[in-house]
């Protein structure tokens, strides 16, 4: 069983999941409308991964015996000054993440909830990996996006992202 506290948290990081999938989405539409297809693409698996962040912590409530309830999803920003916001942007938010997936962490172990600190490893290890992209699409971004044929090789890499459902979502995606 959840205490209430715990739940409260992991229903807010539902929702912050969910933003971060509205958010990206929003990036790949700015992208979309720039023809930065390749970019596009990215930040749309992007968002797509992000949805499934938020079921797999729907998904454990559920199986803890908590309480899911889903709160109205913030509206996003729509506008960037260029694709290099997007990325700083994109890395300021994980780090954000990060500090909110240590925070539930921080509880969970306080209250001796090991079974939330056990569930909430997989998204430490993810958080790594979501700082870790956002840091190296910056720095090629930096290496070669003032030529435009280096943005345009840029851009056909990020089309080759593959979008695959986390294994942690077994049969409940
Ligand atoms: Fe869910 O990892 Fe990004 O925000």
């Amino acid at each position: 069983m959840l205490s209430k506290r715990i739940e409260e948290l992991l229903n807010e990081q539902i929702n912050y999941e969910l933003f971060s999938s509205y958010l990206y989405l929003s990036m790949s539409a700015y992208l979309s409308d720039l023809n930065m297809n390749g970019y596009a693409h990215w930040f749309h698996i992007q968002a797509q991964e992000e949805k499934d962040h938020a079921m797999i912590i729907y998904n454990y409530v559920i199986s803890a015996g908590g309480r899911v309830r889903l709160e109205a999803i913030d509206g996003p920003k729509t506008e960037f000054t260029d694709i290099r916001e997007v990325l700083e942007e994109t890395l300021e938010h994980e780090r954000m993440i990060t500090q909110k997936i240590y925070k539930i962490v921080d509880e969970a172990t306080s209250e001796k909830d090991y079974k939330t600190v056990k569930a909430l490893e997989w998204f430490i290890n993810e958080q790594v990996e979501e700082e870790e992209n956002a840091v190296d699409n910056i720095a090629k971004y930096n290496m070669l996006a003032d030529d435009a044929k280096g943005l345009y090789l840029l851009d056909k890499e990020m089309l080759a992202r593959v979008y695959v459902p986390s294994a942690m979502l077994g049969n409940k995606a």
